[in-house]
């Protein structure tokens, strides 16, 4: 997909508010990067460090399990998903991907907590790296803005008295 995210943030500020990154050790130098992306995403709009926790998985397919249990456990006004699956010889690619975009899907919406896709879905390395704060973006602050955004969104269907 050749999509650019807008470039100026409509996300308010999210200051007090707690969020939980979940990064995917796969493609670890890349996904780093989208780390580094979400982390100043969430600085930039007034989120204290110390209101971040960062987990760790193995890769893009567990990323579903850890962010379910991140947001089942109510403590966090959202949850960032970040990951790197790039193509290979096999099949591996298209279940991983899968996977990881539904079962991050579905963990927002059993929960009612936004959780966000930061994951790149890439067909080589070089658009990896594109897409991790190169030319096309980064994709892990694309995904945290989304989950601020999404967090005063919800946020203000609560308080005009929307069930979640
Ligand atoms: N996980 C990724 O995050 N990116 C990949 O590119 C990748 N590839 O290519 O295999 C990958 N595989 C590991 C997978 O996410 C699981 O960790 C593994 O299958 C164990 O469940």
């Amino acid at each position: 997909m050749a999509g650019i995210a807008p470039k100026r943030s409509v996300a308010p500020a999210a200051r007090g508010q707690r969020f939980a990154v979940v990064v995917a050790r796969f493609n670890e130098t890349i996904s780093k990067k989208l780390l580094d992306g979400a982390l100043a995403a969430l600085a930039d709009h007034a989120v204290s460090g110390d209101l971040v926790e960062v987990h760790w998985v193995p890769g893009s397919f567990e990323l579903p399990q850890a962010a379910l249990t991140l947001a089942r456990s109510q403590r966090f006004a959202g949850v960032v998903c970040v990951g790197v699956v790039i193509k290979g010889a096999t099949p591996h690619f298209d279940y991983v991907c899968s996977v990881a975009a539904h079962g991050i899907a579905r963990a927002g919406l059993d929960t009612g907590v936004p959780v966000t896709f930061g994951v790149i879905t890439a067909l080589t390395e070089e658009q990896a790296w594109e897409r991790a704060g190169g030319a096309v973006g980064n994709r892990g602050e694309e995904a945290a803005l989304a989950a601020i955004e999404m967090a005063g969104w919800l946020r203000g269907q609560r308080r005009r008295g929307g069930k979640r």
